[in-house]
């Protein structure tokens, strides 16, 4: 009898704990969140027009009174994800009900990372520029927007660095270090919220940098982005698409995958799964695991994501120049023999705003009165004076360290901070000993070039 009762017991407890873990549902369809530099004219039309409804209807003041409802909560902890996974998503389904083909587009303002303001996305074309009078915004999709929250006041933005400018952010190169070395969800989450989501916030300022940042457009595509890096992260290794550790401010009990997100009323377990359970959205440049694995009846299956997308594109083939040593520290996926293409963030990005053909001229790199039959000569003397040139010129910027009260803001510990910006300056130190230049620094082609006399090819600029 008493092992009946037992055997009955067992049965419930595994039932439950099985329950507990509820089978994600798929999606019927999945929006691709593009690259907002990629879109079509007509794509950037629509988003421009269901945003300002959106506006007009009062969402953005409604969402950033959301934000800063919880701001306490959802930074500075496990749960800083998978809120503004949510949050994102609430404003895409929000923009939905407007044109069933909105979507939030990201921003990977990686590539953008050493002279932000020179991104064709701060233009009145996007998102606008710098704030004007009052550090109003007065050009591109929010010009002249009046926002609510906490009161009334212009849209501002007023960016950080001397004389109108961005100061940098973090480089690809950053992310897919990140991505590589994070082993830890909390770690991962850690090195994301403390190094290119801060240096974008403070980079614009204004709204940017209060707990009502969402009144600024450029806080979703920003976190369109961040989102892209988690489920990439998610998708570099099966045991890491649910994995979820580390700590919650104002909250005593360790995370767990069935807590409830503030205000949504679901669960951070129902939120990991993208793809599922209403997470109806991935991003071109991802591709999820069950691709990889080929499983059926995929919800992506129509989404048609590139299994060779970042792997063996010349911008993540710089990083295979790199030496062991850094690559081991830094970059261990390029040392595999086949690497999951999730463990790289380097995509082929060409701004054609950014791109100045005058910065390096062909005068500048080769000397005149070659002729092909003193070849070998030519080479050296054109690779030693392209080396000099680009070493000093195009080394990777630091970018600043937040203020202090943006720890304070935060709840941020001091300690914490420095040690995840401490180990991103070394590697962008490391890389600049090595004398690697990055493909996404302004004056492209430089790089195209060096590559080419490297190679033992003819220097030729690309305009
Ligand atoms: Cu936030």
């Amino acid at each position: 009898m008493n092992s009946l009762i037992h055997l009955v017991l067992v049965y419930l407890h595994l039932f439950t704990a099985f329950g507990a873990f509820n089978k994600p549902v798929p999606c019927k369809s999945i929006v691709v969140r593009k690259e907002i530099k990629t879109l079509s004219e007509s794509e950037w039309a629509m988003i421009k027009d269901v945003i300002k409804k959106m506006h007009v209807d009062g969402w953005f003041n409604k969402l950033a009174k959301v934000h800063n409802d919880v701001y306490n909560y959802v930074h500075n902890g496990s749960i800083f994800l998978p809120f503004h996974r949510l949050l994102t998503r609430r404003f895409e389904e929000i923009g939905q009900t407007y044109n069933p083909r909105f979507f939030v587009p990201y921003w990977d303002a990686a590539v953008d990372f050493k002279d932000p303001v020179k991104s064709s996305i701060i233009s009145s074309k996007y998102i606008g520029t710098n704030g004007a009078a009052g550090n109003c915004v007065v050009d591109g999709a929010q010009a002249n927007w009046i926002m609510s929250q906490p009161n009334k006041h212009c849209l501002r933005r007023k960016f950080n660095g001397e004389n109108g400018k961005i100061k940098p952010f973090y480089s690809p190169e950053q992310m897919t270090s990140i991505i590589q070395k994070s082993k830890t969800y909390d770690k991962f989450r850690r090195n994301l919220e403390l190094s290119l989501h801060g240096a974008v916030h403070m980079g614009f300022s204004g709204d940017m940098t209060t707990n009502y940042s969402p009144n600024d457009f450029v806080f979703f595509l920003h976190h369109s982005n961040m989102d892209r890096l988690y489920w990439k992260w998610q998708n570099t290794d099966p045991s890491l698409t649910y994995a979820y550790d580390g700590k919650n401010p104002n909250r005593s009990a360790a995370p767990k995958l069935s807590d409830k997100i503030d205000y949504f009323n679901v669960t951070v377990e129902s939120s990991m799964h993208v793809g599922y359970n209403n997470m109806c959205f991935t991003y071109p440049d991802v591709v999820p695991l069950e691709i990889l694995n080929k499983k059926k009846d995929s919800p992506f299956a129509k989404t048609n994501p590139a299994a060779s997308i970042n792997k063996n594109n010349n911008f993540t083939k710089a990083l295979y120049d790199l030496s062991d040593a850094t690559k081991s520290k830094y970059f261990p996926s390029t040392l595999e023999k086949n690497p999951n293409p999730n463990k790289f963030d380097m995509p082929v990005a060409f701004d054609t705003k950014s791109v100045s053909t005058k910065n390096l001229s062909l005068s500048d790199i080769t000397e005149s009165g070659n002729s092909a039959s003193n070849k070998t000569m030519y080479h050296k003397r054109a690779v030693k004076r392209i080396v000099y040139v680009l070493k000093k010129k195009y080394r990777m910027p630091r970018p600043p360290r937040p203020p202090k009260h943006w720890y304070v803001m935060h709840k941020y510990s001091e300690k914490n901070v420095k040690k995840v910006l401490d180990r991103a300056e070394q590697l962008i130190d490391t890389l600049n000993s090595e004398g690697y230049i990055s493909p996404y620094i302004n004056e492209l082609q430089s790089y195209y070039v060096l590559r080419r006399v490297r190679a033992g090819r003819k220097p030729v600029i690309f305009t």
